[in-house]
């Protein structure tokens, strides 16, 4: 459903990702690009103005020290504020304090009411939840009958009270769920054409009696921008907690599902991915980003690598450097912030311009790593201070102390010695900070 926007977005991220510095200038022709790709992806033109509006704030005040490329914080940039404005994290229902949880479900008629109610009960059933569906919809003909039908097809429960007043029917439909114990009730309503007239103060008179715990608006993702805009006219006239985007497995463009939690307000919770029952998904705004961006790896990567490296402690090392005072207790402190940053295999595989030939002879598996540190760990303060002062009994007592072999130890001290060597080198050069530093190699 993403398809056509993110091979868009992959090609103009590609660019910018390609570049070694970054401009202003840079910036804004990416940014103009990314709002192009969104515009044609029906993505809201306010929705999309504003959000390159907040990209190219963030990436203009980044600062010039930074742990990773330009581009690739560009793309973070990027992600991080798509997630956003597709709503941040994942919501799902929000069950009441005391049952029966009320979900009253409303829509444009056709929009995909009656199937969303049934996957949704289904979902809710399949986490545990006894459900009930309640049959709402006294006007088309037939209507009842095919909640039933699907009632019976998930092996839930429907209340019906053949065609009398809808406003009665959920009412006495909550009661009797309230009775039952019944933990969740989902409302299956008649579809509106419009957001006015007498079948909109209906719905508001359903609300307000039974006043449910969420008001889902099911909008048909195929129709764009039509659905936003319903969705906006619904949120003001009910209180609306979260949208429905159903039918996106068609060929919709995404645009609706990019800017609709902006417009109206409230997150998209689920979206309809098939006609059959258990064609429902979880609205996860983190992974919907990865999606549409294309750019998991690089995203991942920006992460750890903030997580770990911050600015100071990437600045001491700096000094360090320059001033050569590097110890074995920094050795130490480097591989742990290694560690920390998941699988080294991993890690370096990620890495653009990376490869885990140019790593060989640095011992970066996990295991190497605990090792190396289990030895240091059996120097005393002065040996870590001034590791030429490790003789060859030193050595032996250190390997016994750690349990390695003495041949480790030798290894490991020459090591730091290659090391400390090589980061004189590139610290008369201005290193980047952080994960361009010495012990991953320069690239
Ligand atoms: N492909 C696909 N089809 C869907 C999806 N959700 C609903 N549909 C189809 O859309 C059509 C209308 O669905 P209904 O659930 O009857 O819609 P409704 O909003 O209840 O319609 P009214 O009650 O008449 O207003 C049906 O043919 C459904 O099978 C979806 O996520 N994907
Ligand atoms: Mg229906």
């Amino acid at each position: 459903m993403f398809e056509q926007l993110s091979e868009k977005l992959d090609a103009v991220l590609r660019n910018i990702r390609g570049l070694g510095k970054i401009s202003e200038k840079n910036i804004r022709d990416t940014s103009r690009q990314v709002r192009r790709a969104l515009l044609e992806a029906d993505v809201h033109f306010e929705v999309a103005r504003d959000f390159i509006k907040r990209v190219e704030k963030r990436a203009l005040g980044v600062t010039v020290t930074q742990s990773v490329k330009p581009g690739d914080q560009f793309v973070k940039i990027l992600r991080d504020e798509m997630a956003s404005l597709l709503g941040s994290k994942a919501s799902g229902i929000s069950f009441a304090k005391r049952p029966p949880t009320i979900i009253l479900v409303a829509g444009l008629q056709g929009s995909g009411k009656t199937t969303t109610c049934a996957k949704l009960a289904k979902k809710l059933n399949h986490e545990g939840k006894s459900v009930m569906l309640v049959a709402a919809d006294v006007y088309r003909p037939a209507a009842i009958d095919q909640l039933k039908i699907l009632g019976k097809q998930i092996d839930i429960p429907v209340y019906s009270e053949g065609h009398k007043n809808p406003v009665t029917i959920c009412e006495n439909a909550v009661k009797e769920a309230a009775a039952n114990k019944t933990q969740v009730v989902i409302l299956d309503t008649a579809g509106r054409l419009h957001v006015d007239g007498e079948m909109m103060q209906e719905i508001e008179a359903i609300a307000s009696e039974v006043k449910p715990d969420e008001t889902l608006f099911v909008a048909d993702g195929m129709t764009g921008q039509d659905a936003v805009n319903s969705a906006k006219a619904f949120s003001e006239a009910l209180e609306l907690t979260g949208t429905i985007l159903t039918k996106m497995d068609g060929d919709a463009r995404g645009g609706a599902a990019v800017s609709i939690s902006k417009v109206t307000g409230v997150p998209v919770k689920f979206i309809g991915v098939s006609e059959k029952m258990d064609g429902l998904d979880v609205f996860d705004p983190n992974r919907i980003a990865d999606r549409i961006l294309g750019m998991g790896d690089v995203v991942t990567l920006v992460e750890k690598a903030e997580k770990v490296m911050d600015e100071k402690k990437a600045e001491k090392l700096e000094e360090k450097l320059k001033d050569q005072s590097f110890t074995l207790d920094d050795f130490k402190d480097q591989l742990n912030q290694m560690r920390n940053m998941g699988p080294l295999d991993q890690l370096i595989g990620m890495m653009p311009g990376m490869n885990k030939k140019m790593m060989k002879g640095l011992n970066l598996d996990d295991r190497q790593l605990m090792w190396t540190e289990a030895i240091i760990n059996s120097m005393t303060l002065n040996e870590r201070r001034n590791p030429s002062i490790i003789d060859g009994s030193r050595r032996s007592r250190i390997a016994q102390g750690s349990g390695r072999t003495i041949q480790e130890v030798n290894q490991l001290i020459k090591q730091y010695f290659a090391l400390q060597k090589m980061m004189k080198k590139m610290g008369k050069m201005k290193l980047p900070a952080g994960l361009n530093h010495p012990m991953m190699g320069a690239h």
